[in-house]
């Protein structure tokens, strides 16, 4: 048991034991994993087969397990590391602590989007980037999408989409008519020329590596996931009676037939089922300020 806080309120020790034991995963060639992975379960609604990590309902659980799985590896390195969450309704600019120099790194550069600040900056050596969707070696960013701007999701939108009830709703997946909680803090519901509703738009708003499917390639990936992940146990302590749909697996005639994960089926590559993760406490607890 351990607690995950607040990147905020992190002392600068905090700060680089975290940074040192992500660095460390990196030397030993064992990051990749984690955004290959990411990648391979990043499925779209129009591909076949079964949706995973994405435009579905077990976006929440899923992501969790991942979570705990980069964690209990940082943890190997560092047994006092934890992931750090990103309240970005607070920590809402390019001029928050989270980028600074001993953290997370700045902003990308006009010309290429390159990160030059930080220990992720591609010119110290420590951070080049081996599996993506581009050619560049060097970690980009692209804050505030400058060429269309957006901003951050504030507490009000969050607070908003918090007031829904119901987990997910079918057709289970991005459409942005639906009414489920999951959906709407995913995103799907808010056009992109607007960034997408929150967790999409973070991601935007970041931008570089940070949009699309090898997105664990910032390590701010992390950082946004555990506050997402807090969204979830605020959700189920607001809606106690509310709990993850689909309950059981859809039927044969359903459209969505084979494409989600029901409560008990299990969640590729893990194994685990969606409801072995819903009560976080088990493994760790929030310091919610
Ligand atoms: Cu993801
Ligand atoms: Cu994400």
């Amino acid at each position: 048991m351990y607690t995950r806080i607040n990147q905020r309120n992190l002392t600068s020790l905090q700060r680089s034991r975290f940074v040192r034991a992500v660095l460390e995963i990196k030397r030993r060639g064992a990051y990749e994993k984690y955004v290959s992975l990411h990648s391979k379960y990043f499925a779209a609604d129009g591909e076949s087969g079964l949706r995973v990590a994405h435009m579905a309902p077990t976006f929440f659980p899923w992501h969790r397990q991942f979570l705990l799985t980069f964690e209990r590896e940082l943890r190997t390195v560092d047994p006092g590391v934890t992931i750090p969450y990103w309240d970005w309704t607070t920590d809402s600019s390019a001029s928050s602590s989270l980028w600074d120099d001993d953290f997370m790194g700045g902003n990308g550069r006009t010309s290429d989007g390159q990160v030059m600040t930080g220990p992720f900056a591609y010119r110290y050596g420590a951070w080049p980037i081996t599996y993506g969707v581009t050619e560049e070696r060097y970690l980009t960013r692209n804050m505030g999408r400058p060429d269309r701007p957006i901003r951050l999701p504030t507490k009000a939108e969050l607070d908003d989409a918090l007031t829904m009830a119901v987990y997910d709703t079918s057709p289970w997946n991005s459409a942005p008519s639906t009414k489920g909680f999951r959906n709407k803090i995913e995103g799907w519901t808010v056009s992109d020329t607007q960034g997408g509703y929150l967790h999409n738009r973070v991601h935007q708003w970041v931008g570089g590596h940070m949009i699309g499917a090898s997105s664990p390639n910032d390590p701010v990936f992390w950082l946004h996931h555990a506050f997402i992940d807090l969204i979830w146990v605020r959700w189920q302590r607001l809606h106690p009676k509310s709990s993850y749909l689909p309950s059981k697996p859809l039927a044969s005639k359903d459209p969505q037939h084979g494409r989600v994960i029901s409560t008990e089926d299990t969640m590729p590559p893990f194994g685990v089922r969606p409801s072995a993760v819903f009560d976080h406490r088990k493994y760790y607890t929030y310091e919610e300020n």
